[in-house]
């Protein structure tokens, strides 16, 4: 019944409900909706000084001058790798954007929501300095994307190998997020490339969720042999992480655009092994048998880009907590689960005093700050001095 009650809940932009966040008590997802739901959505929330002086932490701007920061991950405490949407790897050491990037692609694709993205760290890679990227390419035919790992050197990478150059792309819901789980196999998000109507055939990999070994190879373990899928019905997810400690998997993805469902719809899911989260099936707070419904649903859409658990002492209060950046709803998004059976969402807020555009990537850094990402240059953004930066939170001195 609770569940119920959380797919029910629309969430609506709206000064009426920012006024009755309370910041931790987090009690939105079982507020009655129906006093909200005729606000448009084009109605703005903004910021208020006031609650976010109450919070217990501050924001910094970190860096500035990139341009569609997509991925951001630690090789060490000092140094940072970060995806620019146009096909550079850029190094950020001790605080500096490096002038010379690590890689600069020149195949990528990126004239719509595509181009190089995912980015992630083999979790050997103190000894082996592999690291993994996701790119969008023309292959001739089509677009696609690739999954490309790679040797890092310091200040270039060598020892190519693709692990995917066949994943199908679009120019819109090309997925690509990429993380290693606890159980050390990488983790691939795609979207359904603009062909929603053969997302639910397993048997391709068009609106899933991948899982294989860091060298390419699909694991004994999988649900379906010799097949890299682990879940599928997704229309377009991108950001996945796991409760810390646990094997339990959360995902965003974004919903439907008007064109290929009613807009909003923006779901977290819980992912299980060999789930079906329904796409194009079903879609909002619709269910089907043998489909998995999401634990959130968000309408008007706030369009999700990323997904991570935070595990730091460092801001106590967010220790456990699930955070994603949003490139619509201009902010990032705070889900507290149940700490005792974190399968479960309990709550949902949007994080006081984030008001600089649209947001894509989260990630914890190893000083137990979250960084975060603006994504205001993607073209459809208002692009303010300096951008895209990438910013942090940290512990209110
Ligand atoms: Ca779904």
């Amino acid at each position: 019944m609770k569940k119920n009650n959380l797919l029910k809940f629309p969430f609506i932009f709206s000064m009426f409900l920012f006024l009755n966040i309370n910041m931790l008590s987090c009690k939105q997802v079982n507020e009655d909706p129906g006093a909200l739901s005729e606000k448009k959505e084009g109605d703005k929330t903004e910021v208020s000084n006031v609650a976010a002086e109450k919070s217990g932490y501050d924001i910094e701007v970190f860096t500035e001058g990139l341009y569609v920061p997509w991925s951001i991950v630690f090789t060490s405490p000092e140094r940072m790798l970060v995806n620019e949407r146009n096909g550079k790897i850029r190094i950020i050491e001790n605080g500096v954007l490096k002038a010379e990037p690590l890689k600069e692609f020149s195949d990528i694709s990126s004239g719509g929501e595509e181009g190089l993205m995912g980015l992630a760290l083999d979790p050997d890679y103190v000894n082996n300095k592999l690291i993994y990227v996701s790119y969008a390419f023309d292959n001739g035919d089509e677009l696609a994307v690739k999954v490309v790992r790679y040797k890092d050197n310091g200040d270039n990478l060598s020892d190519e190998k693709i692990l995917f150059d066949n994943i199908p792309a679009e120019r819109y819901h090309a997925g690509c997020r990429l993380r290693f789980g606890p159980d050390g196999k990488l983790y691939i998000t795609t979207g359904d490339a603009g062909e929603r109507g053969i997302v639910q055939d397993k048997n391709n990999l068009y609106g899933k969720i991948l899982r294989v070994n860091s060298d390419g190879t699909i694991p004994q373990d999988n649900p379906f042999p010799g097949n890299p899928m682990w879940s599928t019905g997704h229309r377009n997810p991108q950001g996945i992480d796991w409760y810390p400690g646990t094997d339990i998997m959360y995902s965003t993805e974004h919903g439907p655009s008007g064109f290929d469902g009613p807009g909003g719809g923006d779901e977290v899911n819980v992912i299980v092994k060999g789930g079906n989260y329904g796409w194009p099936e079903v879609s909002h707070e619709q269910s089907m048998e043998g489909m998995v419904s999401p634990a959130l649903v968000f309408t008007p859409a706030v369009a999700p880009a990323s997904g991570m658990f935070y595990s730091s002492d460092s801001i106590p209060e967010f220790k456990n907590n699930f955070f994603f950046g949003c490139l619509r709803g201009n902010a990032i998004y705070r889900v507290i689960p149940d700490e005792n059976n974190p399968s479960k969402v309990n709550s949902f807020e949007k994080l006081d005093g984030v008001d600089f555009g649209r947001i894509r990537d989260v990630a914890q850094g190893p000083d137990g700050a979250i960084y975060f990402s603006s994504s205001n240059k993607d073209g459809r953004g208002s692009v303010k001095k300096g951008d895209d930066k990438i910013y942090r939170i940290v512990k209110k001195k």
